[in-house]
């Protein structure tokens, strides 16, 4: 969620060797946390709602060992520079270690707050995960940390329990770094299986596995990083008021979250304010289109989501306003280059949009957003292809 808890990221690095670069012997083990995309589904998350997000190969990787005492060490290789950070085990609170090491800490606290002793730990991190692309590299850092530390010390019963661990590196993020975000990423990051989407209820954490077999349909979905950045920790931050507005907008509407809105038409003549009125369409027509693309997936249509994914775009762009002019020339380009549909993924403000795209149209429409950037006069944007991967887990076994 936020833009960049590693400096810079370094693909093909070793991650043994990086972490016998920092600490000079051989780790205990090494985990990877992925990034996501979901597919659809935004702002539904602390609201109740329903999300349907895939994970990516792409990831954070943290080769770890413990260490004797309550001292833990982090050493994050980026291609052109290292950062390292230390922090005692024992006197964590929210704030004592800010930057991207919050993120490691964060797991840290969380553990401890929940009543999970660990000992301390030497980490070092490698990433391929395009850096501040929204493609959510803080879950997958706290991901692959929390994987690593709890099959480590034992916590298996933990470990196993992967709603209660992407609660728990939630808590993480909202408690220790200060991001009021949901449990999207966390749940993709850990819960994702190959080839699948996971369609989320994120108010019982019940999920399923969705097909999601685009090649099968001869598609292929296209990331497009728009290279604009934007943290969600920020006090003023529109991450951090939308949330706000939903949470007032319930209150109103006497619901204990959106996701329980049944009469939207009734609920909208309730609300004095435009802007909340906007909001809950959105969340609450959100939640509809999630259910919808799961039905259209099952039945193996999967052509057919590109207009609801297309639905979902313009409604963050004029319901929620979250949308900026750099996501919405790369859907509209994508669309006009042929795409089947195409949508801003994630927190919103900057970030990744993602387009459904016949495999043989894909070269057109790669060509056709960059060109579009290039002519604004931007930063050409990052362009991937997402293939549904599976959760974080230990990679060296
Ligand atoms: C960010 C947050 F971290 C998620 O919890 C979710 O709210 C998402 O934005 C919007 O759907 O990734």
């Amino acid at each position: 969620m936020s833009p960049d808890p590693v400096p810079a990221p370094a693909p093909g690095q070793d991650p043994a060797a990086a972490f016998r670069d920092a600490f000079g012997a051989e780790p205990e083990g090494v985990w990877h946390g992925p990034g996501r995309v979901n597919v659809i589904g935004e702002h539904t998350d602390y609201n109740d709602g329903l999300v349907l997000p895939i994970a990516l190969p792409q990831g954070i990787t943290a080769a770890v060992s413990r260490t004797g005492d309550r001292s833990v060490q982090v050493v994050s290789h980026g291609r052109t520079e290292s950062a390292a950070a230390r922090f005692g085990l024992a006197d964590l609170a929210p704030g004592s270690v800010t930057g991207w090491a919050a993120y490691v800490a964060g797991v840290f606290w969380a553990l401890r707050e929940a009543g999970h002793e660990v000992g301390g730990a030497r980490i070092s991190l490698t990433s391929d995960l395009p850096i501040g692309s929204g493609l959510s590299s803080s879950a997958a850092l706290e991901t692959a940390v929390a994987v690593a530390v709890t099959e480590l010390y034992g916590l298996d019963g933990l470990r196993a329990d992967l709603p209660e661990l992407a609660r728990l590196a939630q808590r993480a993020e909202n408690g220790y770094v200060g991001a009021p975000t949901g449990i999207l990423d966390q749940s993709a990051a850990l819960r994702c299986v190959e080839g699948r989407a996971l369609y989320l209820d994120c108010r019982s954490l019940a999920a399923r596995n969705v097909p999601f077999d685009l090649a099968s349909a001869g598609l292929r979905l296209l990331v497009i990083d728009t290279r604009v950045h934007h943290s969600h920790a920020e006090a003023d931050g529109g991450y951090r008021v939308r949330r706000a507005e939903c949470e007032r907008a319930a209150k109103i509407l006497g619901v204990p979250a959106l996701r329980d809105v049944e009469d939207l038409a009734g609920a909208l003549r309730r609300l004095p304010d435009p802007v909340l009125r906007d909001r809950v369409q959105h969340v609450v027509t959100e939640i509809h289109r999630v259910n919808a693309t799961v039905g259209l997936l099952r039945a193996g249509a999967y052509a057919e989501i590109g207009t609801l994914l297309s639905m979902s775009h313009l409604s963050l762009r004029d319901q929620f306003r979250i949308s900026c002019p750099e996501l919405d020339l790369a859907v509209e380009t994508a669309v006009a280059a042929g795409a089947r549909g195409a949508r801003m993924t994630g927190g919103g403000f900057g970030g990744s949009a993602i387009a459904l795209v016949a495999a043989d149209r894909l070269d057109k429409v790669r060509e056709a957003v960059t060109a579009a950037f290039r002519r604004q006069g931007w930063t050409e944007p990052g362009l991937i292809t997402a293939l549904p991967s599976p959760g974080a887990r230990r990679v060296d076994a």
